[in-house]
């Protein structure tokens, strides 16, 4: 400002510094370096370094920023479809100098005074945006609309089901009980009230796991399933309907999911060396043959009714002596060192094991240690 006021006392100074020459009409003068100039035009010079110099410092000392304006378009919550967002206008005694929009606090374009909207030349990706409009004044003052929420929302619920934590293709064998974990994903929210498990065409009920505890349309759901009661032998189907909160739908299936007929234990298991000693390193070999491939657990119990040690087995796995490993139709080999589940080597005496598959048991016998 004090820059501005001498620049405007020495513009001042030089003009009346041009000497007028004779003969002349008083209306043109020469200045120093061999212009010459109307009067008007000084005049109209001196105007305009007024004016420069009344507005500039009106700009710099104005601390009163725009007065309140909010977003008319789109509305809070709404899916956002043609990327265009618009606002009423502000005001301010300075002037206004631009619009700036704000998606998720982050600056995404600006306007002049002039303009009351924008249209984003590219979709956003789907999500929710936090949005918001800052007018700016000549001084840099700003004020900001009040906040919206608004989605960008292009595809369905992404559907995942797993069965036994395993991500299966249809046709796949799977247990007579097992447990069906569904996760669904979705940006722009899901409707937690659209979802549905159906196994065999029967609604079944299940209770849902939100990450956002609260919110009436979460991104991220799961549920958990544990099939009650046995499922019949042959093909079953399992399938998840889901809609996000604006009425995208998803459906997902997994079909030919075979469940085998229970499978028996052909004659008796048998288990050698017995006893043995596995203190002295020595295992024992448990086999038998199976009459198709099961899910099968074996079970080792000390003669107090306790589990020392179980072997959980699925269909059709081999050993790399290439006979069954436990679950596979044919003969099946299971080597048992004598350690508990939690590593320990058990003491000398008699012990139980049972085979298990499809909450039946297929067979049972006894081992001794001796060491
Ligand atoms: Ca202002
Ligand atoms: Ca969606």
């Amino acid at each position: 400002m004090t820059a501005l006021f001498i620049l405007n006392k020495r513009a001042k100074k030089m003009i009346n510094d041009i000497p007028i020459e004779s003969g002349q009409t008083s209306y043109v003068r020469h200045c120093p370096l061999g212009f010459k100039f109307k009067l008007q035009d000084i005049l109209f010079v001196l105007i305009i370094i007024c004016l420069f110099t009344l507005v500039v410092p009106a700009n710099a000392q104005d601390t009163t920023p725009p007065i309140p304006f909010s977003i008319i378009y789109p509305y809070n919550k709404t899916e956002l479809k043609d990327m265009t967002f618009a606002w009423s206008a502000s005001a301010d005694d300075v002037g206004i100098e631009s619009y700036e929009l704000y998606l998720n606090n982050e600056l995404k374009a600006s306007v002049d005074s002039s303009i009351l909207y924008i249209t984003l030349s590219n979709p956003l990706s789907d999500g929710a945006y936090t949005v918001y409009i800052i007018a700016k004044d000549y001084a840099g003052n700003k004020t900001k609309t009040p906040e919206i929420t608004v989605y960008a929302n292009s595809s369905a619920p992404s559907i995942k089901i797993y069965i036994d934590n395993e991500e299966i293709p249809s046709g796949s064998p799977i247990r007579r009980m097992p447990l069906i974990t569904v996760s669904l994903l979705d940006s722009a929210g899901i409707d937690k009230n659209s979802i549905k498990l159906v196994v065999d065409d029967k609604i079944v009920n299940t209770s849902i796991q939100a990450k956002e505890t609260n919110a009436s349309y979460p991104s991220e759901c799961t549920l958990s399933y544990s099939v009650p009661d046995p499922l019949s032998a042959g093909m079953h189907t399992i399938k998840v309907e889901a809609t996000d909160q604006f009425g995208y739908r998803s459906i997902s299936a997994l079909n030919q999911l075979e469940v085998k007929e229970t499978a028996t234990i052909t004659g008796f298991p048998i288990n050698y060396p017995n006893p043995f000693k596995p203190k002295h390193s020595q295992a024992t070999k448990i086999s038998y043959s199976l009459s198709n491939d099961a899910y099968t657990t074996i079970y080792i119990y000390d003669l107090n009714g306790q589990i020392l040690k179980r072997f959980s087995i699925s269909p059709g796995e081999e050993t790399s002596a290439g006979v069954g490993s436990g679950g596979r139709q044919g003969y099946n080999e299971v080597i048992w060192d004598g350690k508990t589940d939690y590593g320990n080597i058990v003491g000398n005496g008699v012990y139980i094991y049972f085979i298990v598959s499809a909450e039946k048991i297929l067979g049972r016998g006894q081992l001794a240690v001796y060491d």
